[in-house]
């Protein structure tokens, strides 16, 4: 189990935490299932690969789930893998085709529902949905010996309603379906049934169902091509599980750079809803390797959703004491500031800040100074003609510190003492003064 330890090196609180999209940076991510279970946020997502065989080259390839989890949705453990292509008996294991899973707690146990091609089958074909078995919520998750019966198709969702009925909903043969499960959580409960009343058939794909309820309305949400371009994320609401369910809108618009895929889940947790989804950040170029977002969300009073608005600051409160990474920003100006890869060969590596007009900045909002502890800042930055830049709690706000990215051909950590410190949750201003060009990879305050 891998954790990713986050220490403040200048003592703020426990709870501080740090958050920006995508949240996974260290593997590709996709098809988020997030599910609130023991008080923690478990995210249940497809691994994407680059494909090992020709077949795939230039489609989804997944050999593999991983499980993660977060009591602050900003600080993840990877509990490795849960779920394999190898070791579930019913699966080719040859076929990469570990598409989109869902987890659900149910009478003492956990059932990690996953799509995958049979053995047997040609890569890509016969696909059904398999169940595996836990006793906790990161596994070991034990895998059934066959698929279950009467589930052709991918993107299974699962969803216990108030009186203790299950049911499970994929995207299938004829449309959107849904069946109830049987009480071993095995099996179907009769026949699936097309769920009614979604834009008709031929009117754009729809994949990745997921039904949750709140205030006794069910809530079937899903990706759906609308208008012949990319996937939009949409919902239709209704009185019971299997619907029928009236089109209500969008939750999410198609992507704007051409991701094609979207796929999504929603929570609530302590207090706050919230959209996980998938964007292919850290592959702009091969839109099949994908990274899970997250994004706050709200109900209008009637129960509609408005629509979430994708960012990449993402959720939560940063810490000051961390790496603050100022290109998962908040606000860039109009001119002379952007983002790019530290090293386009290696995605993994993050992105960086470059300024290089007089008063360009970057916001950067939420940042947590505690009760004012900082007495320095370093900044992580590489400047080919040197440059000043400007660090300010508000656009226009007192200048926290002024920092002198001497000229270099190398990245290097410039560290300065504060002008003056700031205190509680703040906005970021980053500026640069004169002439020059900046390049920051990251910003962080100290004792
Ligand atoms: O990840 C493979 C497929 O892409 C999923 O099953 C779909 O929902 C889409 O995201």
């Amino acid at each position: 189990m891998k954790k990713i330890i986050l220490t403040s090196i200048i003592g703020f609180a426990a709870s501080a935490m740090f958050a920006q999209n995508p949240i996974i940076r260290d593997q590709f991510t996709a098809d988020p299932t997030a599910r609130v279970f023991e008080g923690k946020v478990y995210l249940y997502p497809s691994h994407d690969i680059p494909s090992p065989i020709e077949q795939l080259k230039e489609w989804f390839c997944m050999a593999d789930y991983h499980t993660f989890s977060s009591d602050n949705l900003t600080e993840w453990t990877d509990h490795g893998v849960i779920v394999s292509q190898d070791k579930t008996p019913w699966v080719n294991s040859e076929s990469y085709t570990m598409w989109a899973p869902d987890c659900i707690y149910r009478n003492g146990k956990y059932y990690f529902y996953f799509p995958a091609s049979v053995k047997d089958t040609l890569v890509g074909r016969g696909m059904m949905v398999g169940v595996a078995v836990a006793d906790k919520p990161y596994g070991p998750f034990i895998p059934q010996p066959e698929p279950i019966k009467g589930t052709y198709g991918i993107d299974p969702c699962t969803f216990v309603d108030k009186d203790g009925q299950a049911y499970i909903y994929w995207a299938g043969f004829g449309g959107m379906l849904g069946a109830k499960l049987k009480d071993n959580m095995l099996e179907l409960d009769g026949d699936p049934v097309v769920i009614q009343e979604l834009p008709a058939g031929d009117k754009g794909l729809k994949e990745g169902p997921f039904v949750f309820e709140r205030n006794g309305k069910y809530y079937f949400t899903f990706p759906w091509v609308k208008n012949n371009t990319t996937e939009l994320l949409a919902y239709a609401i209704g009185d019971n599980p299997l619907g029928p369910f009236e089109m209500k809108g969008e939750i999410m618009d198609e992507s704007p750079t051409g991701c094609w895929t979207n796929h999504h889940s929603l929570i609530e947790y302590k207090g706050q809803w919230y959209l996980f989804y998938h964007h292919n950040d850290l592959s702009p170029k091969f839109d099949k390797n994908r990274s899970v977002r997250i994004d706050s969300l709200w109900f209008n009073p009637d129960g509609t959703i408005q629509k979430v608005i994708p960012t990449l600051r993402g959720v939560g409160i940063t810490d000051a004491g961390k790496e603050i990474q100022l290109d998962r920003y908040s606000h860039l100006s109009d001119k002379g500031a952007s983002i790019d890869f530290i090293d386009p060969a290696n995605t993994f590596k993050g992105w960086k800040t470059i300024l290089n007009q007089p008063g360009a900045y970057v916001q950067y909002n939420a940042v947590d100074f505690g009760s004012g502890k900082a007495k320095t800042v370093k900044v992580k930055a590489i400047s080919a003609d040197g440059g000043k830049l400007v660090i300010r709690t508000g656009h226009d706000g007192k200048v926290v510190a002024e920092v002198s990215i001497p000229k270099s051909t190398q990245w290097k950590e410039t560290a300065v003492s504060l002008k003056h410190a700031p205190t509680g949750v703040q906005n970021l201003y980053v500026s640069l003064a004169g002439n020059g060009s900046v390049e920051t990879d990251w910003i962080s305050f100290g004792n």
